[in-house]
C-alpha cells in the first residue's frame, strides 16, 4: 500500500485533500429494480403506539451519550416494508429549495386536499404516501383546525416525526472496544462515513478509534480510508475474509471504537450479499450501520432496504442529503423499522454529519433542511 503524506495548516483541509484525490471520481451506485414492496399505514395509534424515536432522550445532541450498544441491538420488523414510490428522481447538485404553500384560509377542504397532495408530490412522496398523508392529517385534525393555522405543513411534521424511529449517537461499552460495521452499495459513503464517525469519536468525544477496512474489491478504496487514518493518527488494518477481520479486531482490542468499512455490496448480487451475510455473521459486530444514499430514488432505497434486512442492519445512516432535491421518498422508510442514527450532509470530513433527530428529518421532508444553518 503506498503511504502519503498530506502538509497542510489544518485537519480540515488535509481532509479535503483526501477527499480530493480519492473521492472525486467514484461511481454512485445503482440498483437495478425488482418487485416493490407493501406500504403500511400513517393513521395514529394504528398499531396501538407510535413508534417514535427509540432513544428515550428524544433529542440526542451528544456524540457518546446515544443508543445503548451493551444491549442487544434493535431488530428489524419482517413485516412491512417500505413502500411503492414510482417516480424517479434525477440528482441534483442544488439545495432544494423549501416549497411552502400558501396560507390557506379562504380553501375549502377540497381544494386543500388537493393542495396539499401535489405539495407532497412535488416533495417526491409517493401518491400513496401522499394520500395517507393526508388522511392521517384529516384523521387528526377537524377540517376548520387543520385548514387553519399553524399551517398543514407544521401538522404534518408533527405528524411524520412521530413515525421517525431514531438510535441517538453510538454509545460506547466501557472497558473493551464497541464494533461498528459500515454497509450499503458502492459509492454511498460508507468509508467517507466510517472517517466522519471515526474523527468525531476520537476528536469530539476523546475516544480511542480503530478503523478496518475490508474493501478489497476497489483498487485503491483500502488507500482511502488509509489517508483518513494517518490524518487522524489512528491505526488501521487491512482484512479480506472474516478471519482476518477478527485478527484485526484481535489488534485494534484496546480501542474504544472499531469502525469497519466494508465493501460496496450491489443489493441485486446475490453473492454479494451471500459474502456480506457471511463476514457479518462471523465477526463480532456489535452495530451494523447501513448507509443510504438519498439521491435514489425511493424504489431503489426500498428495494435496498429490503436486501440488506436479511442481515438485520441495527440503523440507517442517510448520506448525500445536500444533493437530494427533495425528500418525501424517504416517507415509507421511516416505516420499516430501521431506526436511523445520523444524516450526511456533504463530502467534508468531518463535519458534514449530523445525529439524526425526527424533527429534523420531518422537516427535512417538508423541504425544510435544520442542518443549513
Ligand atoms: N454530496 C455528498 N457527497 C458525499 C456524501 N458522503 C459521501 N459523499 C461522496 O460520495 C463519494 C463516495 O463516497 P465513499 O465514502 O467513497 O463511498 P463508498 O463507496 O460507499 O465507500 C465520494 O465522492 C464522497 O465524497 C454526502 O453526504 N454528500
Ligand atoms: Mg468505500
Amino acid at each position: 500500500m503506498e503511504l502519503r503524506s498530506y502538509r497542510t495548516k489544518s485537519l480540515a483541509e488535509a481532509f479535503k485533500l483526501v477527499r480530493l484525490e480519492y473521492c472525486e471520481d467514484e461511481p454512485v451506485g445503482t440498483q437495478k429494480p425488482t418487485e416493490p414492496p407493501s406500504l403500511t399505514k400513517w393513521h395514529r395509534g394504528q398499531n396501538g403506539t407510535s413508534n417514535h424515536d427509540s432513544n428515550s432522550s428524544g433529542t440526542p445532541t451528544a456524540w457518546d451519550g446515544g443508543i445503548d450498544l451493551t444491549a442487544d441491538g434493535v431488530s428489524i420488523s419482517d413485516s412491512d416494508l417500505p413502500g411503492e414510490t414510482a417516480q424517479i428522481r434525477p440528482s441534483s447538485t442544488n439545495r432544494p429549495a423549501a416549497r411552502q404553500a400558501p396560507s390557506p384560509p379562504a380553501a375549502t377542504v377540497s381544494e386543500l386536499d388537493h393542495q396539499v397532495l401535489s405539495e407532497l408530490r412535488a416533495l417526491d412522496c409517493d401518491t400513496n404516501t401522499a394520500s395517507e398523508l393526508l388522511a392521517a392529517i384529516k384523521q387528526q385534525y377537524s377540517p376548520s383546525e387543520w385548514n387553519g393555522s399553524p399551517t398543514w405543513q407544521a401538522k404534518l411534521v408533527r405528524i411524520i416525526q412521530e413515525h421517525i424511529a431514531t438510535t441517538g449517537p453510538f454509545r460506547l461499552r466501557p472497558g473493551e472496544p464497541t464494533v461498528v460495521a459500515v454497509v450499503g452499495a458502492t459509492g454511498v459513503g460508507k468509508t467517507t462515513l466510517a472517517a466522519k464517525l471515526a474523527a468525531h469519536y476520537l476528536l469530539e468525544s476523546n475516544k480511542t478509534v480503530g478503523l478496518i477496512s475490508v474493501d478489497h474489491y476497489r483498487l485503491a478504496a483500502s488507500d482511502q480510508l488509509k489517508a483518513y487514518a494517518n490524518i487522524l493518527g489512528v491505526p488501521m488494518e487491512v482484512g479480506q475474509t472474516a478471519h482476518d477481520v477478527k485478527t484485526a479486531i484481535h489488534k485494534l482490542s484496546d480501542r474504544d471504537l472499531i469502525l469497519i468499512d466494508t465493501a460496496g455490496r450491489s443489493p441485486n448480487h446475490e453473492m454479494h450479499m451471500r459474502e456480506l451475510q457471511s463476514l457479518v455473521e462471523a465477526v463480532p459486530v456489535d452495530h451494523l450501520q447501513l448507509v443510504l444514499s438519498v439521491v435514489e430514488s425511493g424504489t431503489n432505497l426500498a428495494r435496498t432496504v429490503h436486501k440488506f434486512r436479511h442481515i438485520q442492519p441495527h440503523s440507517i445512516a442517510f448520506t448525500k442529503l445536500d444533493e437530494a432535491a427533495a425528500l418525501g421518498q424517504l416517507v415509507p422508510l421511516f416505516q420499516a423499522g430501521i431506526p436511523v442514527s445520523y444524516v450526511s450532509t456533504g463530502q467534508s470530513v468531518p463535519e458534514d454529519i449530523h445525529v439524526a433527530k425526527p424533527i429534523d428529518l420531518a422537516q427535512a421532508v417538508l423541504g425544510r433542511h435544520p442542518w443549513n444553518q
